[in-house]
C-alpha cells in the first residue's frame, strides 16, 4: 500500500502527520512483531496438478493485463498476468542471445519490468523512474552476456511493486550456456520450475493485498501457498533425479525448504548460476527474490510413496516468520525408471573477484517515528532523482549490510551486478551452502552483518533495496550511479 494511502486509513492526512506525532506514537505504542497477526497456512489435500508456465524465446511480447485464473476453486477470479492467466511465461535464452521483448501495458496503472539477475544496460533495467504508462509499449532490447542461471522478471515501481507482483505479475528468465549443457543436468520434463508464493485470498480465491502498518513491518504473509499459481499442487515423478528451479516470488515470506522424509538434496545453483560444487543439504532458508537450483534423487524412494516439499520452522528471521511448518507441494512417486544421470563431482568454477579495501557500510534500521517510510538504509528512505552512492566503473567494492540492531530480516538486492558473499558475522555466522556462487539477493537476518563483494561493470543509475516488497515499497531502497 502506498504510505499516503495507508496514513489515510489510519485517519491522518499527510499534512497533519508532522503535528500529530503524539497521536501517531500512541497509536503505534506496543506495536511489535509479537503483536503481528500472522495468518496460519491452510491445511488441505494436494490434489491439483502442478501448472507449468509455458516457455518462450527472448523475442516476444508480454502483455501486462487484467486476466483470470482458477485459484482456490474451479471458478476463475481476476488476477494480473503477462498473458492469459496469472504470472508470465518462462523466457529461455542462451548466453550470447539478443533479447527483444515488448512490454505492452494494458493495466489501468503504470508498470515496468525489472529483469532481476540480468546484467544489462541501466536504461533497460526497469529502474523505478522508467515507467510504462497505461496503453503504452516499451521495447526492452539487450544481449545476454552472463553465465547460465535462473533469473526472473517483475514490475519495479516505487510504492506499488508488492501489489502488482502479488496480484500475479512475475515470471522466470532462464539463461542457458554450453558450459551448463556439458553437465548433462536433468532436462525437459525432469527440469521443473517452481515459483513459490504465498497469497492472502478471499474464499473464492480473489487475491487480497492491503497490508496494515504492522504488516508493512513484519511483511504481508498469506495463508495460501501457490506454486506456479497452483494451490495445493502435486507432481507425479519417477524414481530418478529431477532438477527443480525454485524462485521465492513471495512479497515477504521466507521459506525453510526441506523434504518431508528428511532426505538430503543437492544445491547446484543459486541466484546467479551454477555453484562450483554440488552442496548436499537437508534444508535451505530462502528469502524473497532469491533463487535455488536443486537436484532431488527420487530413486531412493519407492513407487507409491508421497513426499512433500515443505517449509520447516525457523527462529532466526524475526517473530513473524517461520513459526509454523507447512507443506508446499506433493511429489507422488509414480513410475519406476532407471536413470543415467550421474551427479558430477564438480560443476562450474566461479571466478575469484579482485580483493578490495573499498568498503561501504549500509545500516538497516526501522524508524517507527519517521514521517517518511519506516524502513531506512543509512537513515534514508528512497527519493527519486537523488543519487545516494557513486561508484567508479570497473571498480570492485565490499558492501556491508548491517542489520546488527534490527529485528526483521532483509533480503538485500543490488541491481546491475552479481556479487560474492564474503562474510556473515552475528546471527547465523556463516556463509551458507547456497551462497557459495554468484548472488544478487542476500538474506540479512536480525543480528547479522553480511559483506558482499562485486565489480561494477555497467555504467548508469541503478537501485539497491530490500526485496521484502513491503519494506521496498515503504522506501527501503537507494539509488547508486556507476560512472
Ligand atoms: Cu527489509
Amino acid at each position: 500500500m502506498k504510505r499516503k494511502v495507508f496514513l489515510k486509513t489510519l485517519g491522518f492526512g499527510s499534512a497533519s502527520l508532522l503535528t500529530s506525532s503524539g497521536i501517531l506514537s500512541s497509536c503505534m505504542s506496543g506495536m511489535n512483531h509479537g503483536d503481528a497477526v500472522v495468518p496460519q497456512v491452510n491445511a488441505g489435500l494436494f490434489i491439483n496438478p502442478l501448472k507449468i508456465p509455458k516457455t518462450v524465446s527472448g523475442n516476444t511480447s508480454l502483455v501486462a493485463q487484467n486476466t483470470s485464473e482458477a485459484l482456490l476453486s474451479a471458478s476463475k477470479v481476476n488476477v494480473l498476468g503477462y498473458g492469459d492467466g496469472i504470472l508470465g511465461p518462462t523466457i529461455r535464452v542462451k548466453k550470447g542471445d539478443n533479447v527483444n521483448i515488448n512490454l505492452i501495458n494494458k493495466l489501468s496503472d503504470h508498470s515496468n519490468i525489472h529483469w532481476h539477475g540480468l546484467k544489462i544496460p541501466a536504461d533497460m533495467d526497469g529502474h523505478p523512474d522508467q515507467m510504462v504508462m497505461t496503453n503504452e509499449t516499451f521495447n526492452y532490447k539487450f544481449s545476454i552476456n552472463q553465465q547460465a542461471g535462473l533469473n526472473w522478471y517483475h514490475p519495479h515501481l516505487h510504492e506499488s511493486t508488492a501489489e502488482q507482483v502479488t496480484q500475479g505479475l512475475a515470471g522466470l528468465f532462464i539463461v542457458e550456456s554450453d558450459q551448463e549443457k556439458s553437465l548433462a543436468l536433468p532436462s525437459g520434463e525432469f527440469e521443473v520450475p517452481l515459483i513459490i508464493q504465498d497469497k492472502r485470498m478471499a474464499s473464492d480465491g480473489t487475491i487480497k493485498y492491503n497490508p496494515t502498518m504492522m504488516e508493512i513491518m513484519s511483511g504481508y504473509l498469506g495463508e495460501n501457498i501457490l506454486v506456479n499459481g497452483t494451490h495445493k499442487p502435486f507432481l507425479d515423478v519417477s524414481t530418478r533425479f529431477y532438477r527443480f528451479r525454485i524462485l521465492n516470488g513471495s512479497s515477504a515470506r521466507i521459506y525453510n525448504l526441506s523434504l518431508s522424509n528428511s532426505a538430503e538434496f543437492y544445491v547446484i545453483g543459486s541466484d546467479g548460476g551454477i555453484l562450483p560444487l554440488p552442496e548436499k543439504v537437508k534444508n535451505v532458508i530462502l528469502g524473497s527474490g532469491e533463487r535455488l537450483d536443486i537436484l532431488v534423487d527420487f530413486s531412493t524412494m519407492k513407487v507409491g510413496e508421497m513426499v512433500f516439499l515443505k517449509s520447516e520452522t525457523f527462529f532466526t528471521m524475526g517473530n513473524a516468520q517461520g513459526n509454523q511448518p507447512f507443506e508446499i507441494m506433493a511429489f507422488n512417486v509414480k513410475r519406476l525408471e532407471s536413470d543415467t544421470f550421474k551427479l558430477p563431482n564438480a560443476l562450474i568454477p566461479v571466478p575469484k573477484l579482485p580483493s578490495t579495501s573499498n568498503k561501504r557500510v549500509f545500516t538497516l534500521i526501522m524508524d517507527m517515528m519517521s514521517s517518511e517510510g519506516m524502513h531506512k538504509i543509512n537513515g534514508k528512505v528512497y527519493k527519486s532523482g537523488r543519487i545516494d552512492e557513486t561508484v567508479s566503473l570497473g571498480s570492485t567494492e565490499l558492501w556491508e549490510f548491517d542489520n546488527s540492531t534490527g529485528d526483521e530480516a532483509h533480503p538485500m538486492h543490488v541491481h546491475g551486478v552479481m556479487f560474492h558473499v564474503v562474510s556473515r558475522t552475528g546471527g547465523r555466522n556463516a556463509i551458507l551452502p547456497h551462497e557459495k556462487g554468484w548472488k544478487d539477493t542476500i538474506l540479512v537476518a536480525p543480528g547479522e552483518k553480511v559483506q558482499v563483494s562485486m565489480t561494477f561493470e555497467i555504467k548508469g543509475k541503478f537501485v539497491f533495496h530490500c526485496h521484502n516488497l513491503e519494506h521496498e515499497d515503504d522506501g527501503m531502497m537507494l539509488n547508486f550511479e556507476v560512472k
